[in-house]
């Protein structure tokens, strides 16, 4: 048996607890909708035809330690396959959406709890603006509950908040604040994508910035975005952030990533997502 199995072991009750309390939160709501132990020792969970399981990416300092781990949902079902960040997008109706992101996080912190008992590094879960946006009082009490039966306390969880549109933008920000006033970390995700930009920015003050891949890419051949970036990377340094570099590739976008500033990176070329975690 290797450690993994041991750590399985050992863990299962609290993880048991964990799903028990989440299942039984789903029904009293009448969903159908549950988070349980599949193949190959991993927890998986079910929304209508889409089975759902989790996988790990590690961000990493330039010394190349890990200081987090994304959290990704792998998304499939008899059909077809579906990437992970379209699971929300497909799902709009408020009140489905709030359940499917509740769901979505007790799976990746239950995946985590049977292999990582006490975590040191930090753990960055995606949230959508439309579904913070989408629950008017209470932000993170369901969680917060769930994180308590884990073990483990607000401060270790990193809430990153993808790019997409809220027509509320106070909204977004109270319950951003909510979030934060009980522990949790805030990150703004794809920054320089789509409605990630800098009035989200200087609106939510956020802990940590991640640089959308796109901007990497295109410093390494177009010299205009190679001179920007050092100063964007400064300016999200004087808002208080920290900066990570996402869609590292190769070497030459890592060394540019170190140069212009970023604090850490994440990408292909340092870790593929993965079910297993690297620690
Ligand atoms: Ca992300």
């Amino acid at each position: 048996m290797g450690n993994f199995d041991i750590l399985h072991l050992v863990n299962t009750p609290t993880i048991c607890n964990l799903l028990d309390t989440a299942n039984t939160f789903f029904a009293e709501a009448s969903l159908d909708q549950r988070v349980f132990f599949g193949r190959e020792q991993k927890i998986y969970a079910h929304f209508d035809e889409w089975e759902i399981t989790s996988a790990y990416q590690p961000i990493f300092s330039f010394e190349k330690k890990i200081i987090a781990v994304e959290a990704l949902a792998r998304v499939s079902s008899n059909r077809h396959s579906i990437p992970p960040n379209l699971l929300f997008t497909t799902e709009r109706m408020p009140a489905r959406a709030i359940f499917l992101d509740r769901l979505v996080r007790v799976l990746h912190v239950a995946n985590l709890l049977r292999q990582v008992p006490t975590p040191s590094f930090s753990i960055f879960l995606n949230i959508n603006a439309f579904h913070l946006i989408g629950v008017k009082t209470g932000h993170g009490r369901f969680f917060a509950d769930i994180l308590q039966i884990a073990g483990l306390s607000p401060p270790q969880i990193t809430l990153e908040i993808v790019e997409d549109a809220v027509d509320d933008n106070l909204l977004l920000l109270e319950a951003v604040n909510s979030y934060r006033q009980q522990g949790f970390l805030i990150a703004l995700d794809d920054f320089g994508a789509g409605h990630s930009n800098l009035d989200r920015v200087w609106l939510l003050e956020p802990d940590i910035v991640k640089l959308d891949r796109l901007l990497i890419q295109r410093a390494v051949v177009e010299p205009k975005v190679r001179l920007a970036l050092p100063k964007i990377v400064e300016h999200l340094h004087q808002m208080g952030a920290t900066v990570v570099c996402e869609g590292i590739e190769h070497q030459l976008q890592l060394s540019l990533a170190q140069d212009v500033g970023c604090d850490w990176v994440q990408g292909y070329f340092l870790a593929m997502p993965h079910a297993v975690i690297p620690c």
